[in-house]
């Protein structure tokens, strides 16, 4: 799978900070420790960086280039910031993301920087409330690249992963759903999930459940790519294959099977669990774990 550090983001304070005073030191040493932690592609979301966003993009992508050669995820949604990332970044771009909404000025972008996109699976009129709509969506996406000459292997389609917290708005089964039929609705294109969504909202120190169990969920359609917490270690062996027996407990569960709680270990047990929070067996509370 590959694996998208999330961390250099306008969001975190430090970030945030650094970017504004074109600080290069917090910048450079997280992309450094993304980059030994084991990530693919960085991701540089520097949001929709409205004032001289294409002066702010170019600075922060040559900052990073200074310490390492990862191919780039360019999260902006700002089309000059974009622009202007690609033409500075001197290896592969993904960009992050296109949806039907600005698509015809963006997908000029991919073909001729020969970049990927994430095809986001957001409507004209919001968020996709089933798997169906989201299909109707990608198809949509896929066509419109097909006809300006991009191949479907550089499409990597986003579901839309959405806060647990936030029960009534769960997208986790239509999510799930969308995947298991993506290969027949738009063949030969990819996937990718901003995985740490699914834990907003949820305390700080519980998150990683929330975000391995459904990577494992995941993986079970056969994930392409996800964007992660660069520094959760044990998300990045399940990612590399290293808990074939975690993810067959997760995928039988899925399946229907009832976990025997009395045979697991206290770890499995909280990814047993989980899997049934995230389903929507069990009811979310902060304190999911401990029922
Ligand atoms: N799909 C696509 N791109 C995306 C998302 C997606 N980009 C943004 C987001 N979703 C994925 N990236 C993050 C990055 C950080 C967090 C969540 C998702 C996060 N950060 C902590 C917080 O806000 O509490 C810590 C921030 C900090 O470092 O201080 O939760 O879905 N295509």
């Amino acid at each position: 799978m590959i694996l998208i550090g999330e961390n250099i983001n306008i969001m975190s304070k430090v970030i945030g900070g650094a970017i504004k005073e074109k600080n290069p030191k917090p910048i450079q040493d997280l992309a450094r420790a993304e980059a030994e932690a084991g990530m693919d592609y960085l991701d540089l979301n520097i949001g929709p960086a409205r004032k001289a966003g294409d002066e702010l993009m170019t600075w922060v992508v040559n900052t990073i280039q200074e310490v390492t050669d990862k191919p780039l995820s360019l999260d902006t949604t700002n089309p000059m910031a974009m622009e202007a990332g690609l033409k500075a970044n001197k290896s592969k771009s993904l960009i992050n993301s296109i949806s039907l909404v600005r698509m015809e000025e963006e997908l000029p972008l991919v073909k001729k920087y020969n970049a990927d996109f994430i095809g986001l699976l957001w409507g004209r009129e919001g968020m996709p409330r089933d798997a169906s709509e989201r299909a109707v969506i990608a198809a949509d996406l896929m066509y419109k690249a097909n006809e300006m000459g991009i191949a479907n292997d550089s499409i990597w389609f986003d579901p839309i992963v959405t806060p647990v917290v936030n029960v009534e708005a769960s997208q986790v089964k239509p999510c799930l759903e969308f995947m298991s039929f993506l290969e027949d609705v738009v063949p030969g294109c990819k996937s990718a999930v901003g995985l740490s969504n699914v834990s907003n909202g949820a305390p700080t120190h519980l998150r990683p459940w929330l975000n391995r169990t459904y990577l494992m969920m995941l993986m079970k359609y056969g994930l392409h790519a996800a964007i992660v917490d660069a520094f959760d270690t044990d998300l990045i062996k399940i990612a590399n294959g290293e808990r074939p027996e975690l993810l067959s407990l997760v995928h039988h569960i899925m399946d229907g099977e009832k976990p025997d709680y009395a045979s697991l270990s206290e770890e499995e047990a909280k990814y047993a669990k989980t899997v049934r929070v995230l389903t929507g067996e069990s009811l979310y509370s902060h304190s999911w774990l401990e029922l």
